[in-house]
C-alpha cells in the first residue's frame, strides 16, 4: 500500500503515522484535545455527555486505524468476502464493547477518574443503536462480533434508519410508542459521501433484438432515489481485525430538485420531492415476526439490495477476474426473506448490464446466496402482491416470472403431470390478488437454506418447505443453531462473573473459546467458589432493584426469586400464560393465612417489552400485566411475597442489566412457533436457570446442560397440530385453575373488564391457537417445583454453575464457524 504513494511524498506520509493513544495519560490527553477542538467546548464545564464524546472518539480513532488496515489487506489478499445482508442490526451501545474489545477499558477508567469522570456514568451517555426489533436483529449483531473476532474477512450491508425501533413509554398502563430519534451524535459511523449508488424505481421495460437475435431489455425512465453509505467500524475481541458494517441512507438525486418547479416558484413542492426520497430510510419498520406488505417496505428492501450489490459488484470487477470466478470471491447471505430481491437484482445485473447468457448467470447466482430462515410463523413469510412489484420494479417482475418458469420446467420434467405440486410450489401464488412468494424465491436462488435450530431446520423441512426438499433434495437444507457472542453477553454485561470464571479456567481465553467453561465444573463442588458465585449474583440483582427503584418507585427484595420475562410481546411467545400464572399466584396467597404465606418462596416477576403499535392484543397484554401490577404491588398482605414489574422500553442495554440479575427466566412459547431464541442463552451463560417449553434452542440447551438444570414443561410440538384441531372440532374446557384467574379478571379485581376480553376469549371461548389452556396446569406446577428448588440455594448455584459450564456450544463464534465451513466456503485472513 505505502509503495503506491509517490516517491517523493512518501516520506512525508509516512513519517507522521498516527497510531492513537496508547497510556492513560495519552488516553487523556486525546480526550482534552476533542473535548477543546472536535466538540469546541470549554474543559472548563465538560459535562458528562461532552465527556463521553470525546471518550468515544478517542476510542473510534484509534478504531480507524485498525479498520484502515483491516480493510486494505483484505483487498490486497484478494480473500473470499463474505457479505451478511441483514435490513437489522441491534448494535445497542458501541463505546463499552470498543474499550473491552480493544482490550483498553483500565486505561480509560483510569484516565476518566483522574478527569473526574465514573466511567460507568460515561457509558451510561451512549444512545443505543436500535436499528432493529428482536432476535433476529441482535443475532446479526453478534454475527459481526464474531466474524470479526475470528479475523474472517466479512461485511455487514443494512439500513441507516433515522428513527430505529421507537422508544416505549407506559402510560397509565398503556404502552404509547415515542420516536427513537439517535442520530444527533453519533461517533461511530462515517459518512461516505463520495460513495454513492443511484436506485431507480417504476419506470418501463423495452425489449429489441441485437444483431445476433439475443433480446435485450432496457430498464428505463422512472424516478431515482441516491444511496450514501454511511460505515461502521466493527472490531473484534483481542485482534486487529476490525470489519466494516455499510449501512445506507437515501438522499433524493440530484435530477430530482425540480428547478423548473422552483424557478416557478413552487419551491415548497421541489422540497417536498426531495423529502419523499429520504422517507425511504427513514423508519425501521416495528414489526417483530409480522408482514404487514407495506409499499414503503419492499421499496425500503430493493434500495438496500440494489445499492449493496452495485457495491459489491464494482469491487468485483476491479479485480478483473472471469465473472464465472464471482462465487469463489463472493458470499451473500441473506438474512430472512428481507433481502431476497437481491437474487433478482444479480440476475438482472449480470444479464442485462453484463450480457451473460441467462444459465451462465443463474449458475453464479445460485452458487453465490444462501439464506436463513427464521420463523415458520405464517403471518410473519413475506409475500409481494405481482401488481405492486409491476408497478415498482417492472424488469425484476419479468425476471421473476422467468426464474419461475424455468423452476417449474425442471420440476415438471422431474414430476411429470403433478398439476398440484407446480401450483404448490411456483412463486407466483394463483391468489388474488396473485402474490410474489418470497420465501420460495429465495429457496429457489440460494445453494443453501438453513433454519437456526435443530427443531426449526427440521420443521421447515417438513412444513412450509416440504415440497422443496422433495425437488432440491436434503442436501440443500441445513441448519445452523443460533449463538451469541460471550464478549457482550458475559463479559460487558457481567464484568463480575467473568472475572471469576477466568480466576478459574486460566485467564480469559473462555472469551475466544466458550468451550473452555467447562473448566467450571471442576469447582462446583468447592463451597467458597460457590460463595463467591453467589454473591455475584445478588450484586446484580440488588443493582437491578434499584434501577426498578429508580425508575419505578417499587421496592424489591433482591433475595426474592427474581423471575424475567424479556422480549417482545407476542401471542406466540405466551406473556399471557405468564401474567395469567402470576393472577394465579396472587389468589392462592391471598386465600393463605399470613403464617402459611410467609413460608412462601417470594418472588418477583419482571416482564419487558415492545408490542408492535399496531398489535392490539399485545398491547392488552402490556395493559394487563401493569394493572396486575399495581394492584399486587400496593396489596399490604401480600408484601414481597409478590411483586409484579413491568420495565419500560426493553432494549439492548437493558438487557444487560436485566440478564445478569435472574434467577429464573421464562421461554415459554407454544411449541414449535420458536424458531431459536436467543436471549435462552444469555440467561443461562448468566446463571440463571430456565423455565421453558420443548421449542427452539431450549432444546439443545437441555441436551447441552442436562434435564435436571432445567424446567420443562408442556406439549410437545408434535401434539400441537392435534391439540388444535380438538379445540376447534372437538372437546375444548378450561381447567378450574385457570377459570378462576379468568373469574377474577371478569370480575374487575384488574380494572375495567372489558379491557381484558378479547385475551380471556382467545382462550376460552375460541380455538386457543396458542394452547394457553392446554399448557397452564402444568406451567403452574413447574413453577411450584421451581420454588421448591430454590429454597435449597446450595443445590440450585450448583445447577446454576453446572449449567454455564456447559454452554460452550452456544458462542456465536462456533455458529459462525460452521457457516463458514459448511455454507460460505470461506477462511480466516491471518493477522
Ligand atoms: C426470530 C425468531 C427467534 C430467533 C431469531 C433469530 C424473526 C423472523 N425470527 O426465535 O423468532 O431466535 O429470529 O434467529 O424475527
Amino acid at each position: 500500500v505505502e509503495a503506491s504513494i509517490p516517491e517523493p511524498q512518501r516520506e512525508a506520509w509516512t513519517k507522521h503515522e498516527f497510531s492513537g493513544f496508547k497510556d492513560k495519560d495519552d488516553f487523556e490527553r486525546e480526550v482534552v484535545r476533542h473535548v477543546e477542538t472536535t466538540l469546541a467546548r470549554s474543559i472548563y464545564n465538560c459535562d458528562e455527555s461532552a465527556a463521553y464524546s470525546a471518550a468515544s472518539l478517542a476510542f473510534r480513532d484509534r478504531l480507524v486505524k485498525d479498520w484502515n488496515k483491516t480493510q486494505q489487506r483484505q483487498t490486497f489478499t484478494d480473500s473470499k468476502r463474505i457479505y451478511y445482508l441483514s435490513l437489522e442490526f441491534l448494535m445497542g451501545r458501541a463505546f463499552d464493547n470498543a474499550m473491552l474489545n480493544l482490550g483498553a477499558k483500565d486505561t480509560a477508567k483510569e484516565g476518566l477518574a483522574e478527569l473526574g469522570f465514573r466511567i460507568e456514568d460515561i457509558i451510561g451517555q451512549e444512545h443505543d443503536a436500535a436499528l432493529g426489533n428482536g432476535g433476529l436483529g441482535r443475532l446479526a449483531a453478534c454475527f459481526l462480533d464474531s466474524m470479526a473476532t475470528l479475523n474472517y474477512p466479512a461485511w455487514g450491508y443494512g439500513l441507516r434508519y433515522r428513527y430505529g425501533i421507537f422508544k416505549q413509554e407506559i402510560i397509565d398502563g398503556y404502552q404509547v410508542e415515542v420516536p427513537d430519534y439517535w442520530l444527533d451524535f453519533n461517533p461511530w459511523e462515517f459518512p461516505r459521501h463520495d460513495v454513492t449508488v443511484d436506485i431507480q424505481f417504476f419506470g418501463q421495460v423495452s425489449k429489441t433484438q441485437d444483431e445476433n437475435g439475443k433480446t435485450i431489455a432496457k430498464w428505463e425512465g422512472g424516478d431515482i432515489v441516491k444511496a450514501v453509505a454511511y460505515d461502521v467500524p466493527t472490531p473484534g475481541y483481542d485482534t486487529p481485525s476490525t470489519n466494516n458494517l455499510r449501512l445506507w441512507s437515501s438522499k433524493a438525486a440530484s435530477g430530482e430538485f425540480d428547478f423548473q418547479k422552483f424557478n416557478s416558484g413552487d419551491y415548497e413542492s421541489s422540497v417536498a420531492d426531495q423529502q419523499r426520497a429520504e422517507t425511504i430510510s427513514a423508519v425501521l419498520y416495528p414489526n417483530d415476526n409480522l408482514d404487514r406488505g407495506k409499499e414503503l417496505r419492499v421499496k425500503q428492501q430493493y434500495f438496500w439490495v440494489a445499492a449493496s450489490l452495485y457495491d459489491i459488484v464494482r469491487r468485483f470487477k476491479k479485480t478483473k477476474r472471469k465473472w464465472s470466478e464471482f462465487p469463489d470471491q463472493i458470499a451473500i447471505q441473506l438474512n430472512d426473506t428481507h433481502p431476497t430481491l437481491a437474487i433478482v437484482e444479480l440476475q438482472r445485473i449480470l444479464i442485462d448490464i453484463e450480457g451473460l447468457e441467462w444459465d451462465e448467470a443463474w449458475n453464479i447466482v445460485t452458487s453465490t446466496f444462501g439464506y436463513t430462515n427464521h420463523t415458520v410463523l405464517p403471518e410473519a413469510l413475506e409475500k409481494w402482491p405481482v401488481g405492486l412489484i409491476q408497478h415498482l420494479l417492472p424488469r425484476h417482475l419479468q425476471i421473476i416470472y422467468d426464474i419461475n418458469l424455468f423452476f417449474l420446467h425442471s420440476v415438471e420434467r422431474r414430476f411429470p403431470n403433478d398439476r398440484d405440486l407446480l401450483r404448490r410450489v411456483s412463486i407466483i401464488e394463483e391468489s388474488q390478488p396473485k402474490m410474489v412468494r418470497m420465501a420460495f424465491l429465495a429457496v429457489v436462488g440460494s445453494h443453501k437454506v438453513n433454519g437456526v435450530a435443530e427443531l426449526h431446520s427440521d420443521l421447515i423441512q417438513t412444513t412450509i418447505f416440504k415440497d422443496l426438499v422433495t425437488i432440491f433434495g436434503e442436501d440443500k437444507f441445513t441448519n445452523v443453531t443460533n449463538g451469541i457472542t460471550p464478549r457482550r453477553w458475559l463479559h460487558q454485561a457481567n464484568p463480575r462473573l467473568s472475572e471469576l470464571i477466568a480466576s478459574k479456567t486460566g485467564g480469559y481465553e473462555f472469551l475466544k473459546d466458550l468451550t473452555l467453561l467447562n473448566k467450571l465444573e471442576l469447582f462446583v463442588d468447592d463451597k467458597e467458589f460457590r460463595k463467591e458465585w453467589a454473591e455475584i449474583k445478588y450484586a446484580n440483582k440488588v443493582v437491578l432493584a434499584k434501577y426498578i427503584k429508580s425508575t419505578l418507585g417499587v421496592s424489591v427484595n433482591p433475595a426474592a426469586l427474581f423471575d424475567v420475562q424479556v422480549k417482545r410481546i407476542h401471542e406466540y411467545k405466551r406473556q399471557q400464560l405468564n401474567i395469567f400464572g402470576v393472577i394465579h399466584r396472587y389468589l392462592t396467597l391471598k386465600a393463605m393465612s399470613p403464617e402459611e404465606r410467609k413460608k412462601q418462596q417470594p418472588r418477583v416477576s419482571i416482564f419487558g417489552g415492545k408490542a408492535a403499535p399496531g398489535y392490539w392484543m399485545a398491547k392488552q397484554i402490556i395493559h394487563l400485566i401493569n394493572s396486575v401490577g399495581s394492584l399486587v404491588n400496593k396489596d399490604a398482605d401480600i408484601g414481597d411475597a409478590l411483586k409484579v414489574i413491568f420495565l419500560e422500553d426493553y432494549n439492548v442495554s437493558k438487557a444487560e442489566i436485566i440478564i445478569p440479575a435472574s434467577d429464573l427466566s421464562e421461554h415459554i412459547s407454544t411449541a414449535g412457533t420458536e424458531a431459536s431464541g436467543t436471549s435462552n442463552m444469555k440467561f443461562v451463560l448468566n446463571g440463571g436457570l430456565i423455565i421453558g417449553t420443548c421449542d427452539g434452542a431450549n432444546i439443545e440447551i437441555t441436551r447441552e446442560i442436562g434435564q435436571d438444570n432445567i424446567f420443562l414443561f408442556g406439549t410437545l410440538s408434535e401434539d400441537v397440530e392435534d391439540l388444535r384441531h380438538t379445540h376447534t372440532y372437538g372437546e375444548h374446557t378450561v381447567d378450574q385453575d385457570l377459570a378462576k384467574v379468568f373469574d377474577a379478571i371478569q370480575g374487575g379485581m384488574f380494572g375495567e373488564p372489558n379491557d381484558f376480553q378479547a385475551m380471556i376469549s382467545a382462550v376460552r371461548d375460541h380455538s386457543d391457537y396458542y394452547l394457553v389452556s392446554d399448557d397452564f396446569q402444568s406451567y403452574i406446577d413447574t413453577h411450584k417445583m421451581v420454588d421448591e428448588e430454590y429454597q435449597n440455594q446450595e443445590e440450585w448455584i450448583s445447577k446454576c454453575i453446572r449449567s454455564v459450564a456447559r454452554m460452550g456450544f452456544f458462542s456465536s463464534d462456533r455458529c459462525i464457524n460452521e457457516y463458514a465451513e459448511g455454507i460460505w466456503n470461506i477462511e480466516p485472513l491471518a493477522v
